[in-house]
C-alpha cells in the first residue's frame, strides 16, 4: 500500500513539473522585449561555454544544456554553439562586438544576439548582474527544448524597461499592510520587475500623526528586515515621512525631530527618503511661520532645502522624493505654490504628481509635459490605482488602463498606490508592471489575463476572471464590469409591465445560476488562499444578493397568493441589506436594488 502511495506521489510530482516550469517562465518579465528579431526556429548545436560568469553557469546549463567534453575522436568539423555571457565591457573585448548602443540603455538593459548573424556563436550581454539575469530569462523564453532538439527563435533581442522608476507605494489610508504582506509584496515586485517600494502608510502613527515620535526598536527591526528583502530583490526601499499636519516650519526642535527620524533609518542603510506633504492644510497656522515664510510653498521649500543639504553632507548618495500639497490639476502653471516648489526644490529630487485628478482616469504625455514645465523636471507619477481606501467596499481587480504609451519620455516614472488588500492588489500591479516594462506593447486585456493566471493559478483563471469583473467597478476600468446584468433586469421589468416576463425571468435565472456556479468553482479551484480571504467579504455579499435575486424572480411569474413564510424571509433579507455600505461594485448594487424594488412592488414594506 505504502509503495503504491509513493509511486502515485512520484507520478503526480513528475506530472506537475512541466506546468510549474511553464508558470515560472513567464513569471519573470511581465512584458514583451523592447526590440526583437524573430526567426524561424534554428537548431542550436551543443554548447561550448566560452565566457560565462560562474554564478550563471547552472542557469545557463538549464537553458542550453551541458557542455559535453570533446571526445578524443571527435572530428574538427563537429558543430558546437559557442556561448559568450557577461557584462558588456568583457563581451566587447572577447568578441569584438560593438555594444555601445546597449551601454546607453541603463543598468537594467540586456542583449541576446548571434555574433555577426551566426547561430553557432551566441552572445548574452548586459550592463549589470541584474541585466544579465534578464538576458538569461529572455534567452530561456526563446529557446525551445521540447522535442529533444534545442531550437532558438530569435536572432537578436534588446531589452530594457520603459520607465526607470516602476514602483508601488503603500500610501493609502486605513489598515496598513503587515510585515509579512510587505515581504510578500517585495517578492512579487522582484518577480515582476517593479523596482521601488515606498513605505508611507498613512495610518501608522510614527509615519504621520505622531511623526515626531522616534521609531521603536520593533519598527526599526522591521525596516531592517524589509530592507534586506528589498535588496535581495533589487528593489529600492523608500522611507516616507509625513510631518505636514503639525510641523512648525520655523521651529528648530521640529526640524531636529525630523532630521533625527530620518537619521534613524539612514543608520539601517535606507538611503531613499520621501517627504510627503499631501492632504494637509493650505494655511500656515503658526504665526512665526507666517512671518518667516509668508506662504506654505516657501516654508516647504526652506524645509526641504535644509534637509537636502544636511542629508547630502551625511552621504552624497541619499536620494530625496517630495509629494507636494497640490499634487493634481489641469492648469498647474496657474498655481503659485507649484511654481515655488518647482523653482525651490533641488534639481536632483523627484516630485510626485497624480495627474489631472486625484484618481486620474487617464495619464498622458501632454499632462506630464505641462506639469514638468512647472516643476522644472519630469514628474514622478503617484498613480492612485488600484487604491480603494476612499471606497473600501469595492475592489479594483481590473488592469491598468489609459496610461499613455510613451509616457516614459516625459516622466521620471510611475508608482502605484495600492489597496489595503495586498494580495488582491497584485492583479492590477502585475498589469502595471507590464506597462511599465514596455509601454509600447502593453495591451490591458492581455496583461490582465496573464495576471489573473499568475495570481490565481491556471485552474481558477476562468472563474477568477468572471468574479473579478463582478467585484470590480472603477472609473479606471470603463469597459470592466459588464452592464449585462442591469440590462437583463431592466428588460425583465419592462416585459413584466408589458404582460409577459417568462422568457426574461428564465434568462435572468440562468445568468444568476452561472454566476453562483462560477463563484463556487473559484472557491474550489483557487490555490491562492490569501487572495480568497481578501475577496471573501465582497464575494459573500455578491452570492447572497444573487441567491436572493433568484428567490424573488418567481414573483414576476406568480399572480396568486404568496406563502407567508416566503414573504417574511424575503422581507427580512432585503431589510438586512439596507444598512450595508452604499458604494459597492455595480453588479451587487444592481442586484440589491432589484431585490428592494421587487420587495416593495410585490410584498410591500
Ligand atoms: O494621492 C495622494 C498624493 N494622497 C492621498 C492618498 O494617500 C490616498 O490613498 C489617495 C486615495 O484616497 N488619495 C489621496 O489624495
Amino acid at each position: 500500500m505504502f509503495r503504491y502511495r509513493v509511486l502515485i506521489l512520484f507520478i503526480l510530482l513528475i506530472a506537475s513539473l512541466p506546468s510549474v516550469a511553464a508558470a515560472e517562465r513567464y513569471r519573470f518579465i511581465p512584458a514583451e522585449p523592447q526590440q526583437v528579431e524573430r526567426i524561424a526556429p534554428v537548431t542550436l548545436a551543443e554548447p561550448i561555454y566560452k565566457v560565462v560568469p560562474p554564478a550563471l553557469q547552472t542557469r545557463l546549463i538549464n537553458i542550453l544544456g551541458q557542455q559535453r567534453p570533446a571526445s578524443g575522436n571527435e572530428r574538427g568539423d563537429v558543430k558546437r554553439t559557442e556561448v559568450f555571457v557577461g557584462l558588456s565591457g568583457t563581451i566587447e573585448r572577447v568578441t569584438g562586438l560593438d555594444l555601445s548602443g546597449l551601454s546607453r540603455l541603463g543598468s537594467e538593459a540586456c542583449a541576446v544576439t548571434f555574433l555577426k548573424g551566426n547561430p553557432s556563436r551566441l552572445v548574452v550581454a548586459a550592463n549589470s548582474d541584474y541585466g544579465l539575469s534578464s538576458g538569461l530569462q529572455r534567452l530561456d523564453e526563446y529557446v525551445d527544448n521540447s522535442n529533444g532538439n534545442r531550437t532558438i527563435s530569435i536572432s537578436r533581442l534588446l531589452d530594457y524597461p520603459s520607465f526607470p522608476i516602476r514602483g508601488v507605494i503603500e500610501g493609502f489610508y486605513g489598515r496598513p499592510w503587515s510585515e509579512q504582506e510587505r515581504i510578500e509584496m517585495l517578492h512579487f515586485m522582484g518577480r515582476t520587475r517593479l523596482n521601488y517600494y515606498f513605505w508611507a502608510p498613512k495610518a501608522v502613527p510614527s509615519h504621520r500623526d505622531e511623526w515626531r515620535r522616534p521609531h521603536s526598536n520593533e519598527e526599526l527591526a522591521s525596516f531592517r528586515i524589509l530592507l534586506d528583502k528589498a535588496e535581495s530583490q533589487k528593489i529600492h526601499l523608500v522611507y516616507g515621512i509625513a510631518p505636514g499636519k503639525s510641523i512648525c516650519y520655523s521651529s528648530r526642535e521640529d526640524y531636529n525631530a525630523l532630521l533625527n527620524k530620518v537619521k534613524s533609518v539612514l543608520h539601517l542603510g535606507i538611503f531613499n527618503i520621501a517627504l510627503l506633504m499631501d492632504d494637509i492644510s493650505w494655511e500656515l497656522k503658526n504665526k512665526n511661520d507666517k512671518r518667516s515664510f509668508g506662504t506654505l510653498g516657501k516654508a516647504q521649500v526652506a524645509l526641504v532645502q535644509r534637509l537636502h543639504a544636511d542629508l547630502k553632507k551625511l552621504h552624497p548618495g541619499i536620494r530625496l522624493f517630495f509629494c507636494p500639497t497640490k499634487y493634481f490639476g489641469t492648469e498647474p502653471e496657474k498655481s503659485d505654490y507649484l511654481v515655488t516648489i518647482g523653482k525651490g526644490l533641488p534639481a536632483d529630487m523627484e516630485i510626485f504628481w497624480t495627474g489631472t485628478r486625484v484618481y486620474s482616469p487617464s495619464i498622458t504625455q501632454a499632462d506630464a509635459v505641462r506639469i514638468g514645465n512647472v516643476l522644472g523636471r519630469k514628474p514622478l507619477y503617484w498613480d492612485n490605482f488600484p487604491v480603494n481606501d476612499y471606497i473600501s467596499s469595492r475592489l479594483h481587480l481590473g488592469p491598468l488602463f489609459n496610461r499613455q504609451n510613451g509616457l516614459e519620455r516625459c516622466s521620471a516614472g510611475l508608482v502605484m498606490n495600492a489597496m489595503n488588500q495586498a494580495e488582491a492588489s497584485k492583479i492590477a500591479l502585475y498589469t502595471a508592471a507590464s506597462y511599465l516594462w514596455n509601454s509600447k506593447t502593453y495591451i490591458a486585456g492581455t496583461a490582465w489575463q496573464k495576471s489573473l493566471e499568475e495570481i490565481g493559478g491556471t485552474e481558477a483563471l476562468p472563474f477568477l476572471e468572471e468574479i473579478a469583473v463582478r467585484l470590480s467597478g472603477s472609473a479606471h476600468w470603463p469597459e470592466g464590469y459588464s452592464r449585462d446584468l442591469a440590462a437583463r433586469l431592466d428588460r425583465l421589468q419592462n416585459d413584466y409591465n408589458a404582460g409577459n416576463a417568462e422568457q426574461a425571468v428564465f434568462e435572468a435565472d440562468v445568468w444568476l445560476a452561472c454566476l453562483l456556479r462560477n463563484s463556487a468553482r473559484l472557491r474550489q479551484s483557487i490555490d491562492n488562499r490569501q487572495l480568497m480571504d481578501e475577496l471573501s467579504p465582497l464575494l459573500e455579499r455578491l452570492e447572497k444578493a444573487a441567491h436572493l435575486c433568484r428567490q424573488v424572480l418567481p414573483l414576476y411569474l406568480s399572480t396568486g397568493k404568496m406563502d407567508k413564510q416566503y414573504q417574511a424571509r424575503i422581507k427580512e433579507a432585503s431589510v438586512n441589506m439596507s444598512d450595508r455600505p452604499k458604494l459597492i461594485c455595480p453588479d451587487i448594487k444592481t442586484m440589491e436594488n432589484f431585490i428592494k424594488e421587487t420587495t416593495i412592488r410585490f410584498i410591500r414594506p
